[in-house]
């Protein structure tokens, strides 16, 4: 399958992430893409397709903010990434602020996402990667890889978290429409619900959203992800999601996948964006479902199923000695 990455996708390295109460070593790091890289033949780098497809998804005081929030923390006098640590969760209004701390809160919802000096250019290459990937396929490719890192479902317009910065499978979809798709489906199988991409497209009748994921209310990100929400508007019906308990395997997992394909089936989509994440590997260290190696092919065979143009944007995953092993053996299901 043709694969996109750019090099400076790996320039963005943060040190240390809040977890359970302490700074621990950032879980996404490099040597994921390492990993991967290692395990697949060969891979291309995308062409620069600019700000404009960003803009589709972000708004543009969020893109300032990013581009611009570590050199400020530089100049605040501070050492090492940016992390917020105040954030406007009640009487929020639009301030326009000039302190970095801040903007750090205002755009943001997690403590678990710092900013380092490399991060606007590798978030910036990781959609470059996402946009090749669906260039590929509206040429006609039957299916193609963008391996984002960072990842991206967990932002939303104007905000990061969840190591998100930039939404990449939204600026996928985006840019499908944009080029005259119709009816997109997004499916996420990161084992994180996708709140960005939720929030992105939650009045939107155009692109439907399903997501499969561990109930948030056992794992992050908590607030969003949880059955009863549906979309609003336009886009009421076109959110599904389908929570799972801690320790789902592959039978439990197929059943709610197959209900979400079955969604995807009936929406009449002609175009097909998927969110992978392997977090739902059983040896992830942050996660808590039992999927084994061998079992991303059939779940890849039965997306593949739906015979649609398909993008795939890597999101989450964090076991990094079986990442490159998780991640060929999901594209395997489309050969
Ligand atoms: N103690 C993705 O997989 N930290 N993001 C959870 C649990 C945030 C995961 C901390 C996890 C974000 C793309
Ligand atoms: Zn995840």
């Amino acid at each position: 399958m043709r694969t996109f990455f750019d090099a400076r996708q790996h320039d963005h390295a943060p040190a240390m992430e809040l977890h359970n109460g302490a700074y621990v070593p950032y879980a996404e790091h490099r040597g994921r893409m390492e990993n991967v890289l290692e395990a697949l033949s060969y891979v291309e780098a995308p062409r620069d397709y600019g700000m404009e497809p960003i803009r589709r998804v972000h708004r543009d005081n969020y893109l300032e903010f990013l581009q611009s929030a570590h050199p400020r923390w530089v100049e605040a006098g501070r050492n090492g990434d940016a992390h917020g640590y105040a954030w406007p969760v009640v009487g929020r209004r639009p301030l326009k602020l000039n302190r970095i701390d801040a903007d750090l809160g205002q755009f943001s919802f997690d403590a678990s996402s710092p900013i380092a000096a490399g991060t606007w250019t590798s978030a910036y290459w990781a959609a470059q990667s996402a946009l090749a990937a669906t260039e590929a396929v509206l040429a006609g490719e039957r299916a193609a890889f963008a391996l984002c890192r960072p990842p991206g479902h967990h932002c939303g317009a104007d905000y990061l978290g969840g190591y998100c910065f930039i939404n990449n499978i939204a600026v996928a979809a985006e840019a499908a429409i944009a080029a005259g798709k119709k009816r997109v489906a997004i499916l996420d199988i990161d084992y994180h619900h996708g709140n960005g991409t939720q929030d992105i497209f939650y009045d939107r009748g155009d692109v439907l959203f399903v997501s499969v994921h561990a109930d948030p209310a056992t794992d992050y990100p908590f607030f969003w992800g949880h059955a009863d929400e549906h979309g609003e508007g336009e886009g009421e019906g076109a959110t599904l999601n389908l929570p799972l308990p801690r320790g789902t395997d592959l039978a439990a997992y197929t059943a709610a996948l197959d209900t979400g394909l079955a969604a995807i089936r009936d929406f009449g989509a002609d175009m097909l964006c998927v969110s992978f994440g392997a977090d739902t590997f059983a040896g992830d260290p942050i996660s808590q479902f039992a999927l084994q190696t061998a079992d991303y092919t059939p779940i890849a065979r039965s997306i593949a199923a739906l015979d649609l143009p398909t993008v795939i944007v890597m999101e989450g995953g964090y076991a990094v000695d079986a990442l490159g092993a998780n991640v060929a053996a999901f594209l395997a299901g489309f050969g």
